[in-house]
């Protein structure tokens, strides 16, 4: 390997480089200037409640749904300062943002975790400066759950239950209880709780059909390009698939573009039967419109559910551990009454 020395540096290169710095420079003189992956942030009303809220990112439809209801609940007028922090699917953008909220002394920490695993030091941390934790959407693996105060979000398990459930309902009334079933299952980020409920909900239900086989699950990120990136190598891979799972309507999005590419035809008079989740505007229009079979709702609205935890905790009382949010399962059938209300 060639290691390049000062001399190996043309004129016109110097050059470039002496311009970007003063570029860097003068960004920096004038407020501009951000180091990566941390967000200016204003200084603190020392009257309001302060929460410090370090989102995963903005993957999907869903999660900009989940920080609008966020953004609505914590603000000025209601008696809170938010400190907002997007970080764009990293959990070390989550820790360094857990630990600046820290350092600024927030009254509350609420985050959704990127996935389950490795918080069990900057917890620890949140812990010590007497910050309650509040977790929302995903969940975390620790060792004390005492770590962490509250949480609220949905129930994964149950969603993908739900999935299975539909299908065996579907298939049965398709006259087709019978047949051999392929399924594809495209998965959202891999170690998230999310992720990990509605793929167990779902193989709890068909490994109860020895007609379905899961041919592959494929971790597609819970975006529309992975997903359809994802589902175009699937379609070279397999020449038969009957349904595919996808576990977020993004991912859904991607996948029925893959397959209509290719003249593969979808929902309740297509090839193959498409199950997704979420329930977001514009899948909920596609349900109506049977392209997708069904759609299993994930409420993104937790801003009020988690403001309701910290009014609780204001006034000293107790709160309880988990809060699951009520949602439901769209088919054509009942979309249509919905669809008006839909914000999001
Ligand atoms: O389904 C997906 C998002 O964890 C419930 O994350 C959340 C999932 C949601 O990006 O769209």
């Amino acid at each position: 390997m060639a290691i390049k020395t000062q001399r190996d540096i043309s004129p016109g290169r110097k050059v470039c480089f002496l311009l970007g710095l003063l570029a860097l420079v003068l960004g920096g003189c004038a407020g501009q200037f951000r180091i990566s992956g941390e967000e200016e942030e204003p200084a603190v009303d020392e009257n309001l409640v302060v929460v410090g809220v370090s989102q995963v990112g903005s993957e999907s439809v869903w999660r900009t749904a989940n920080t609008a209801s966020i953004q609505e609940v914590f603000t000025n007028d209601r008696g809170y300062f938010l400190l907002f922090s997007n970080a764009r699917q990293r959990q070390e953008n989550q820790i360094k943002a857990i630990r600046r909220f820290i350092s600024r002394q927030v009254d509350y920490i609420v985050f959704s975790p990127i996935t389950e695993s490795g918080w069990d030091v900057v917890l620890q941390e949140a812990r010590d400066a007497g910050i309650p934790v509040i977790l929302m959407d995903r969940q975390v693996d620790v060792q004390d759950h005492t770590l962490y105060t509250a949480w609220v979000g949905s129930d994964f398990h149950g969603e993908g239950r739900n999935a299975g459930e539909w299908l065996e309902g579907y298939l049965e009334q398709q006259g087709r209880e019978e047949e051999e079933i392929r399924i594809v299952v495209l998965q959202g980020t891999e170690g998230a709780t999310s992720a990990i409920g509605r793929t167990r909900g779902f193989q709890e239900v068909a490994v109860t059909h020895s007609n379905w086989t899961i041919l592959e699950q494929v971790d597609a990120e819970y975006t529309t390009a992975k997903g359809r990136e994802v589902m175009d190598n699937l379609l070279d891979k397999y020449e038969e698939i009957d349904v595919v799972i996808s576990q977020n309507d993004d991912m859904t999005f991607g996948a029925l573009e893959a397959m209509s590419r290719r003249g593969i035809t979808t929902g309740v008079e297509g090839d193959v039967i498409v199950v997704s989740f979420d329930a977001v505007k514009s899948a909920l229009k596609l349900v109506e419109q049977g392209v997708i079979n069904v759609d299993i709702e994930c409420n993104p609205e937790q801003g009020e559910w988690v403001e309701k935890v910290i009014r609780a905790l204001e006034r000293g009382e107790d709160v309880e551990k988990t809060f699951y949010i009520e949602e439901q399962v769209f088919t054509p059938e009942n979309v249509g009454e919905y669809l008006d209300q839909r914000n999001y």
